[in-house]
């Protein structure tokens, strides 16, 4: 029995049965199912960054980002390294920056220590990375390879191959975790709203994605009223590219059973990109008027319950390299 299982029953509780946890989800409109699934999702417990003598973030990351060949090593997400868990030679990433809008490791900063976006990544890779924004990266870029580790992987030279891009005002994640890197960030936009923790009443920051590059700032301090992180088309399109498999599901699995909430974005796969075009595209649109969705593409949304949690979403393409109007049908995962 691997670690991630002994740590989902030893913790069990909300994450149990997925259908039970979405049980309450109101999909009548994409703003409904925002609203409701931040509902579902916010309240989570926090676990401390490090501690040794509760369960701290470490151990529940060196689980999620366990080599399923060798449960004594960890894989790193940007080198993709397979490395000894005992040596712990590898940092912890912030893949939406704490610097934008959360900086301090102090008890009541939920998102800091938020597993859902944490990663466990080579330190070489994570000083790079920085707090620069995720966007595609095809020119003018400096390249961080990733090394071969249970067949993928590897290879230099050929943008954009298997490899990291860098330039300094943005950081292309390789292609096998691209979409990984997205789910993190679209949780954190509909995790935190503001307003406060449900049981404990601590302050919470709004953090948002955008396409706005001007928005996109360090806060000092304490945390952020409102904070944002970017660039929200690419992060809905990694995710599409590089859809949830076995380990989005058991980082998945692993922080639900550790501090109690999931990543929608790794379970109802169909709604959340459908309701992200809609809803998350549509606020930012709002928000931020010369902010545009990538290649002219346009949700129309139209989501409905079938039988238990079932989902069934349409929506039609407008981008030119796709007939128009498409349909798309996708039932929940
Ligand atoms: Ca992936
Ligand atoms: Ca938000």
């Amino acid at each position: 029995m691997n670690s991630l299982i002994l740590l989902a029953l030893a913790l069990g509780g909300a994450c149990a049965d997925p259908d039970s946890y979405y049980a309450g989800l109101n999909v009548s409109s994409p703003e409904t199912a925002r609203t409701s699934l931040h509902s579902l999702i916010e309240g989570h417990t926090r676990l401390p960054y490090t501690s040794a003598t509760q369960l701290d973030v470490w151990t529940v990351l060196e689980i999620t980002d366990e080599d399923p060949t060798d449960a004594t090593r960890i894989i790193d997400v940007y080198r993709n390294q397979s490395l000894l868990k005992i040596d712990r030679d590898y940092q912890r990433e912030h893949s939406w920056p704490a610097s934008y809008g959360f900086p301090n490791d102090v008890s009541t900063n939920y998102p800091y220590t938020d597993l859902h976006h944490l990663h466990l990544a080579d330190g070489s890779y994570n000083a790079s990375r920085g707090n620069l924004p995720f966007d595609w990266c095809a020119s003018v870029c400096d390249e961080r390879p990733t090394e071969v580790t249970n067949g993928i992987g590897g290879g230099t030279g050929a943008y954009p191959g298997n490899s990291n891009w860098r330039a300094s005002d943005r950081w292309e994640v390789w292609k096998e975790r691209r979409g990984d890197i997205a789910r993190g960030l679209l949780y954190m936009d509909v995790r935190y709203e503001g307003g406060s923790h449900p049981v404990t009443g601590v302050a919470e920051p709004d953090l948002i994605l955008t396409n706005e590059r001007s928005l996109i700032v360090t806060s000092g301090g304490s945390n952020a009223a409102v904070a944002y992180m970017g660039m929200l088309s690419v992060l809905i399109e990694w995710h599409e590219l590089d859809p949830p498999d076995l380990r989005d599901q058991a980082r998945n699995e692993g922080a639900c059973a550790a501090q109690g909430n999931r990543n929608p974005s790794s379970t109802i796969l169909s709604l959340w990109s459908a309701f992200l075009r809609a809803a998350v595209g549509r606020r930012s649109l709002r928000q931020a008027s010369s902010t545009t969705l990538a290649k002219n593409e346009r949700a129309v949304v139209s989501l409905s319950r079938r039988p238990q949690l079932a989902l069934k979403v349409e929506w039609f393409h407008t981008a030119s390299s796709m007939p128009r109007p498409t349909t798309q049908r996708y039932s929940r995962l």
